[in-house]
């Protein structure tokens, strides 16, 4: 059986908190406030731990501790990072299972799906920093100079609560590679496996003050690292509304800016290509993880010949993702209720349900479960068309020609991922590149870790993973001689 098979709340018993504290400067330490933020397991709405609430003092201490440790840190030798993120991929791959039921416990994924990518990508992702920590020209002669890439400095970062593991992964790691050092704030959603990760860099061998945590409040803690006049840069995963502040006030201070923000990617489906694999692949991109993927394809935009096959198809594909086994509930009920009523939304608009809808999914009283949900007969200017919802829901859009198809996929504020299917490689490259974003899949292309992952337009400024991830956290000098 796929998914989730032990009753609401089952992961409950296996979460064991080793810590409830902020990891400051080495050590485990209460909130200055004395606050706690309650940590809820989305599928059995049920209180699995608490995490401090840290604020404004508290960012202040783990920044101090931060600048204090960066000289030491920025000059160690490359190779000894290397060593020290290569260690803590192998006691995260030690944990995995640890991972998984965490996530699961907090996100309320399905225990093999948090296995399979909670815990496995952030290993896999850790592991190509330990590698590039060690292979990457941090020296270079041009001509007459040498030039080096030396850390940006102070690292604050702030991640979201959609792959909670991952998203801190993708920002710690290569800054702890280029020499920086950090101060994250996780999601208030998801902190517990944020917990995690600090053990495991603890154990790895990261010296105090090197990565700092810090949980709370999105507009205390959250913000109080983003407008701290000690933090040399912000990396910011998360809604484009908090992103384009943060944006705002880097620029101010004149401080580097890294952000990951929403999505409305599409998946475009050219004349030629296999119907079926490309709906079915098309389906579970968007299901997988509830839907609460920043590059999910939720436009699937078909030609009109084909296009009500490709419903059928797309409906029988959505009937596998059974809420409460294959597919997850939303991380919380503001969420579930967010996407709702953009289901609404899409009904009021004069867009066709195919299946599912905004009630509870049947038999399910508890949880922020949402029915898998597919559109038919989408406007491409419809709210549901344009606007990020971040639940099960896709829109199948239909187009007369190809020149019709990309001023739809490009006719969104977004550019974060998309996807393309053509009869050939040929034919589906030649219109990923012109499509005005930043990643796409061609005929179902396979992930690769190291290749770079960003946005396009108000999807967001930079990019993560590989050596354009750790690039990020670089800023250059040159010696002429
Ligand atoms: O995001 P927030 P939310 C999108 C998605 C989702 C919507 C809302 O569409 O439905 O955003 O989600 C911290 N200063 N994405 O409300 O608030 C917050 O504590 C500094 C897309 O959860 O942006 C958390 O750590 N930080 C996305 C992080 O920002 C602040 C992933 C993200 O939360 C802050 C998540 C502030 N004023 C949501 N306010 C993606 N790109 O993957 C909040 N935060």
């Amino acid at each position: 059986m796929d998914g989730r098979t032990e009753p609401a709340g089952g992961a409950q018993a296996r979460i064991q908190q080793a810590h409830d504290g902020l990891f400051i400067d080495g050590k485990w330490s209460p909130a200055a406030a004395g606050e706690w933020i309650d940590v809820v397991d989305p599928a059995s709405e049920q209180v699995i731990g608490r995490v401090p609430a840290g604020d404004g003092r508290d960012v202040d201490a783990a920044v101090r501790a931060a600048r204090a440790a960066l000289p030491g840190w920025a000059a160690t030798a490359p190779a000894e990072r290397a060593a020290v993120l290569a260690a803590a991929r192998d006691l995260m791959a030690e944990r995995k299972e640890e991972i998984a039921a965490t996530v699961t416990a907090e996100l309320g994924s399905p225990l093999r799906f948090s296995a399979a990518v909670h815990a496995a990508l952030p290993i896999t992702v850790m592991g190509t920093y330990a590698d590039l920590a060690a292979e990457f020209a941090f020296e270079e002669r041009i001509g007459n100079s040498r030039v080096f890439q030396e850390p940006v400095g102070v690292v604050g970062a702030i991640t979201p609560w959609n792959y909670p593991l991952h998203q801190i992964v993708a920002k710690v790691a290569p800054a702890l590679a280029a020499g920086c050092t950090v101060v994250l704030k996780p999601a208030e959603d998801t902190p517990l496996v944020a917990q995690l990760f600090a053990e495991v860099l603890e154990a790895a061998g990261v010296p105090a003050g090197v990565f700092n945590l810090v949980t709370g409040l999105g507009p205390v803690a959250g913000q109080a690292l983003a407008e701290h006049p000690d933090v040399d840069m912000v990396s910011f995963t998360g809604s484009t509304a908090v992103g384009r502040r943060i944006g705002a006030a880097a620029g101010g201070a004149v401080k580097r800016v890294a952000l990951e923000l929403g999505g409305k990617s599409a998946n475009v489906i050219l004349p030629g290509a296999d119907l079926a694999r490309a709906v079915n692949v098309g389906v579970a991109n968007v299901f997988a993880n509830s839907g609460q993927t920043c590059s999910a394809w939720t436009r699937m935009l078909v030609d009109a010949a084909r296009y009500e096959e490709a419903v059928e198809l797309a409906v029988a594909a959505a009937a596998k993702y059974v809420p409460g086994e294959r597919l997850g509930p939303v991380v919380n009920a503001k969420q579930r209720e967010r996407v709702r009523g953009y289901i609404r939304k899409g009904v009021a608009e004069g867009a066709r349900l195919a299946t599912g809808g905004p009630e509870a999914p049947e038999g399910l009283t508890t949880g922020y479960y949402v029915r898998p949900t597919v559109f038919a007969d989408v406007e491409p200017g419809m709210v549901i068309a344009q606007e990020e919802i971040f639940g099960p829901v896709i829109v199948l859009i239909r187009y007369e020609d190809e020149e019709d198809a990309l001023r739809i996929a490009n006719g969104t504020v977004y550019g974060l991922a998309g996807a393309v299917w053509g009869a050939d490689e040929e034919q589906a490259v030649a219109f990923a590149r012109r499509m005005d974003t930043g990643q796409v899949d061609i005929n179902g292309g396979r992930f690769n870790a190291r290749a770079p992952f960003g946005g396009y337009k108000q999807s967001g400024v930079g990019r993560e993973l590989g050596a354009h991830g750790l690039a990020e956290y670089l800023q250059t000098k040159s010696l002429q001689l």
